[in-house]
């Protein structure tokens, strides 16, 4: 399988990439423990020693992908992850190194079709992921398909000659135990902001230009898509119709989580209900104070027991605003990570 496929970033909810990856892939030393922590599994994996030598947009980092397993799963390999947390932290202090985060993934290869699916991700503004008291992500996947992928990003010339590792904690509970408990199990999928770059008018898009040429995409009628596009300076807004991406559920889901990828100077994110013209979740991110600095200070998330109503067969729309106050083009992504339970009658 070719590792740049393998390594996309931010596959759509069909499962295609969202943006390619140009960055090396890299072998780096690894740690790992698996222990019992106050009642709970608690998985720990460390990617050693990536060297930050120079600048490395989005997706041009080195990265590394490796096979992960559960120890304490049950026979079927069933792991229900209660809590991601996957960060860099500086080589030598261990403290946390937001600035050089493009993103980590739990992600699962699909080698019949080329493909890769993430299930958790992590990005600059958000490094761990907990959900609400009562769900769980359930993984019943195995290595060497199940991996874990942590990825360095760069966007500041100044901070280079550093060395970071990935440091990867997952809080799960075994099979027996959950349903103990009575957790209910989460399924995962996004939504990604699509635009399109000519050839045709596509009403579910946007124009735009794209970022890199090896994740742009044709559609069903070969005209060329990217979800990794640039923004001119000034503040944009960019609608996209996301229902054609949506996963085809049985019934009316409720929505547990939602966590964002965006870019440096991303302003918000939206979720809207379009066939109810309502807003279903909005969250914003923080950016540094300083033009200059193209760094991500927090990007908000959703995370409740209650839930948002996530109905079938209505019309989905996905809203990114970016304010680009440089005075040149700057990248851009905009996906909702998007965690859901059957309703509860
Ligand atoms: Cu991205």
């Amino acid at each position: 399988m070719d590792p740049a496929a393998a390594a996309s970033c931010h596959p759509g909810a069909k499962g295609e990439a969202t943006h390619s990856v140009r960055g090396p892939l890299v072998q780096t030393e690894v740690t790992e423990d698996d222990k019992i922590i106050n009642g709970e599994h608690v998985k720990t994996v460390v990617y050693k020693n990536y060297k930050i030598d120079r600048v490395y947009h989005s997706m041009e980092g080195p990265f590394s992908m490796r096979p992960v397993s559960f120890k304490h799963g049950s026979n079927d390999g069933a792991a229900w992850i209660t809590s991601y947390h996957g960060e860099p932290v500086d080589h030598v202090t261990g403290q946390p190194a937001p600035e050089f985060m493009c993103h980590t993934l739990l992600s699962i290869n699909v080698p019949e079709r080329n493909d890769v699916k993430p299930y958790i991700a992590t990005s600059q503004g958000q490094s761990k992921i907990e959900f609400p008291p009562g769900f769980a992500f359930r993984t019943n996947d195995k290595p060497p398909n199940l991996q874990l992928v942590g990825m360095v990003l760069n966007n500041n010339a100044s901070r280079i000659g550093r060395t970071v590792d990935f440091r990867f904690t997952i809080h799960y509970l075994e099979q027996a135990a959950a349903e103990a408990k009575g957790v209910q199990p989460l399924e995962a999928f996004n939504v990604a902001a699509n635009c399109v770059l000519g050839g045709g008018v596509d009403p579910n898009a946007f124009a735009c230009e794209p970022a890199m040429a090896q994740s742009i995409k044709p559609d069903g009628n070969q005209v060329p898509h990217t979800r990794h596009w640039l923004v001119p300076p000034g503040r944009h807004t960019y609608t996209t119709d996301v229902t054609p991406d949506l996963p085809n559920f049985p019934g009316d889901k409720m929505i547990h989580y939602i966590s964002m990828h965006v870019h440096p100077y991303a302003e918000s994110l939206e979720l809207r209900d379009k066939t109810l013209n309502r807003l279903v979740w909005k969250g914003k991110a923080q950016q540094a104070a300083d033009p200059n600095d193209a760094r991500i200070l927090t990007t908000e998330h959703y995370s409740n027991s209650a839930g948002l109503p996530f109905v079938k067969g209505h019309r989905y729309q996905l809203i990114a605003v970016y304010n680009n106050r440089t005075d040149h083009k700057i990248d851009a992504m905009a996906v909702l990570w998007m965690f859901v339970a059957d309703k509860k009658s």
